[in-house]
C-alpha cells in the first residue's frame, strides 16, 4: 500500500507501506503532472510503428513478454506480499498462473479474432464490388487500474490491447506502484521503447491521462471514481470501459453439498482479504440447513491462518470501513459467528462471519470490500432471489445445489453478469469468458473477444472494380428505376434473386441508363 503522495528533496514520490506492518518499505518517484501529455505523445509515436508491424511480429514480442513474466514469477509473488500483503499461494494462483493462461489464450486466439470479415455482396445488386470489415487498433489506450489485483487486472487489458496494435498509457493505483514498475521492467526488455508508459501518481494523474488525448479508457475501481471517469470521458467522446463494484450473492439450497459449499464460500468471501470485486458479500442459506451450515462455516473460518491464508486490508481507510460495517450490523441485532477483531499488526482484520443480518444493514447494501461475510436464512427461494438482486451491483452470483439444471436456471434468473453453480469468482481468470455486469458494476467487459472489441475500431473497405458507368441508385430517379426496384423485390420475394439472367438484365439496364 502507498501512503499519500509525498514531496521530498528529490521531488514527488509515493511512500510505499507494507500493509502487514504499516511500515514504509520503499518510495516510488512520481513525475510531474504536466509531463503526462508527453508520455501519451511518446506512446502514440511508438504505437504508430507498432500497429504497422505484422501481427506475427507483435505476437512474437508479446510471447517474449510472456516468458519474461513467467521467469519473474517468484519476484512478483514476493513483491505482492510486501505491497498488498498477498499470501504466496494466492499470489501464485491469481496473479501468476492465471496470467500465464491469459497470455497463452490471447496469443493462440488473436489471429482469428483480428481476421477481417469479408462483405458478402450480392453480385446482382452490387456487381464487381468487393469489401471487408477490418479491425484497426484504436491508437493509445489509457488504462487506470486499482490495487486489489495489481498484476492480473492491468494485464487483462494490456495483453489484448498490444496484440491488437495499440499503445498503452497505464496509471496504476497509488497503493500498488511497485508491481507496475516491475511489469514495466519486464516490458522494456520485450516491447518497443515507449509503447507502454507507466504514469505513477494518484487520481489527479489518472485524470491527466484522460485529458491528454488518449483514444479509449479502461478503468477498474470504485463506483464513485468510475462515475467521475465516465463523465470526463463523455465530455471528450472517449470510449470508456468500466469495471466497478460488486456485492456478490451466494444462494445455498437445501440439497447443496454442504462441505463443498462451506469451502467454496469461505474462499470466495475471504480470498484477497475480501478485497475482490467478486467476493461473496452476501450469503443466503435455506432455513433447513442454516444451523449446520453456520456451524461448519464457523469451524472452517476459524482455521484460516492470518497472512498465510487471509491477507490484510490495503489501507487504514479500508480497515475502518470494514469495522464500521461490523459495528453497525452488531448494533442492529446481527449475531457474531466468528472473527470481528482487528488485532494488528498492520491493517489486518479477522475473517468475520455475521448471521441473522437484516437487508437494510450497510454491510448488505454497500460494498464492504473486506473479510466480512453476512449470512441470512430463507424459506422462500423467490425471496432469496429478490434479495440477491436487491443491490445496485450485478457482477457475479452463485447458486449451490446438487440439482445443476435448477442451479443454472436460478443463476440465469439473477441480474449478475457472471453466474456460477457450485463455484464462485474464479471465472475472472478465464480469458475465454466475459467478466462484468450491469448497474453500478459499470457495464464494461474484461476478457474474451468482447473486451477486444473495445480495443479496436471496425472499418469497412469496399472497392468497385469500375463495374459499370452508372449505379441504379444514382440520379436521375425515374419510372424505370421504380419499375426495376419493384421487379427486383418481386424476384427476391419469389427467391429468384440469384437468377443469372437477372444479372444480365440488370447490367444491360444500367448500361442503357442514360437512354431511358
Ligand atoms: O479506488 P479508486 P480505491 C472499490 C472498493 C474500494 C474503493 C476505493 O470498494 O473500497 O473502490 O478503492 C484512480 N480520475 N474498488 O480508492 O478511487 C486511482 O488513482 C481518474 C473496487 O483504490 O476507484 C486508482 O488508480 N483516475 C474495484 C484507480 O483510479 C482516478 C477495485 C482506482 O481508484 C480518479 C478497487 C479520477 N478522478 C477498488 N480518482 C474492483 N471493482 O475490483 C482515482 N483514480
Amino acid at each position: 500500500m502507498a501512503g499519500l503522495l509525498c514531496d521530498g528533496p528529490t521531488g514527488l514520490y509515493l511512500s510505499c507501506l507494507d500493509p502487514r506492518t504499516a511500515a514504509e518499505v520503499a518510495q516510488v518517484p512520481v513525475q510531474a503532472l504536466e509531463l503526462v501529455g508527453d508520455r501519451v505523445q511518446q506512446a502514440r509515436e511508438a504505437g504508430l510503428a507498432w500497429r504497422e508491424r505484422p501481427l506475427a511480429a507483435r505476437k512474437q514480442a508479446v510471447a517474449a513478454l510472456h516468458q519474461a513474466f513467467l521467469e519473474a514469477g517468484p519476484r512478483i509473488v514476493a513483491l505482492l506480499a510486501e505491497e498488498c500483503g498477498r499470501p504466496a499461494g494466492e499470489a501464485w494462483t491469481s496473479e501468476v498462473v492465471a496470467n500465464h493462461d491469459l497470455f497463452q489464450w490471447w496469443l493462440s486466439q488473436i489471429d482469428d479474432l483480428l481476421i477481417s470479415l469479408p462483405l458478402d455482396l450480392s453480385p446482382i445488386n452490387y456487381p464487381r464490388k468487393t469489401g471487408r470489415v477490418q479491425l484497426d487498433a484504436v491508437g493509445v489506450i489509457g488504462l487506470i487500474s486499482p490495487w486489489n489485483l495489481p498484476v492480473a487486472i492491468p494485464l487483462r487489458a494490456i495483453v489484448p490491447a498490444l496484440l491488437a496494435g495499440n499503445a498503452v498509457v497505464w496509471k496504476p493505483s497509488e497503493h500498488s506502484p511497485r508491481t507496475a514498475e516491475l511489469l514495466l521492467e519486464l516490458m522494456r526488455g520485450c516491447l518497443p521503447e515507449g509503447l507502454v508508459q507507466v504514469v505513477q501518481g494518484d487520481g489527479r494523474w489518472g485524470q491527466a491521462v484522460i485529458d491528454a488525448g488518449v483514444d479509449a479508457v479502461f478503468f477498474t475501481g470504485s463506483v464513485r471514481t468510475g462515475r467521475a471517469v465516465n463523465l470526463r470521458c463523455a465530455e471528450r467522446f472517449l470510449p470508456c470501459s468500466l469495471e466497478l463494484g460488486g456485492k456478490d450473492a451466494a444462494i445455498v439450497l437445501a440439497d447443496a453439498d454442504l462441505d463443498r459449499a462451506v469451502e467454496g464460500i469461505a474462499w470466495a468471501a475471504f480470498a484477497f482479504g475480501g478485497q475482490n470485486c467478486a467476493a461473496i458479500e452476501r450469503c443466503f442459506v435455506h432455513a433447513s440447513i442454516y444451523p449446520s451450515f453456520l456451524a461448519k462455516l464457523k469451524a472452517r473460518v476459524e482455521r484460516l491462518r492470518p497472512l498465510r491464508d487471509v491477507g490484510p486490508l490495503i489501507t487504514p481507510a479500508q480497515l475502518a470501513l470494514v469495522q464500521e460495517h461490523v459495528a453497525e450490523a452488531l448494533a442492529g441485532g446481527a449475531t457474531l459467528v466468528c472473527g470481528g477483531g482487528a488485532p494488528g499488526p498492520g491493517w489486518f482484520h479477522e475473517p468475520t462471519v455475521l448471521a441473522d443480518v437484516s437487508p437494510t444493514m450497510r454491510l448488505m447494501r454497500e460494498e464492504s470490500f473486506g473479510p466480512l461475510l453476512p449470512i441470512r436464512s430463507f424459506d422462500d427461494l423467490d425471496e432469496a432471489i429478490r434479495l440477491a438482486d436487491e443491490t445496485p451491483y450485478a457482477l457475479t452470483a452463485s447458486v449451490w445445489t446438487r440439482d445443476l439444471d435448477l442451479g443454472e436456471t436460478i443463476g440465469l434468473g439473477l441480474r449478475a453478469g457472471v453466474v456460477t453453480v457450485n463455484n464462485h469468482a474464479f471465472t475472472g481468470a478465464l480469458p475465454q469468458g466475459t467478466w462484468g455486469g450491469p448497474g453500478e458494476t459499470g457495464g464494461g467487459v474484461t476478457n474474451s473477444r468482447f473486451a477486444l472489441y473495445h480495443m479496436v475500431r471496425p472499418r469497412t473497405v469496399v472497392v468497385d472494380a469500375l463495374s459499370q458507368p452508372h449505379e441504379m441508385w444514382w440520379f436521375p430517379y425515374n419510372e424505370a428505376l421504380e419499375r426495376l426496384s419493384r421487379g427486383l423485390i418481386e424476384l427476391q420475394r419469389e427467391g429468384g434473386a440469384k437468377l443469372p439472367g437477372l444479372r444480365g438484365a440488370l447490367s444491360g439496364f444500367t448500361a442503357r441508363w442514360k437512354d431511358l
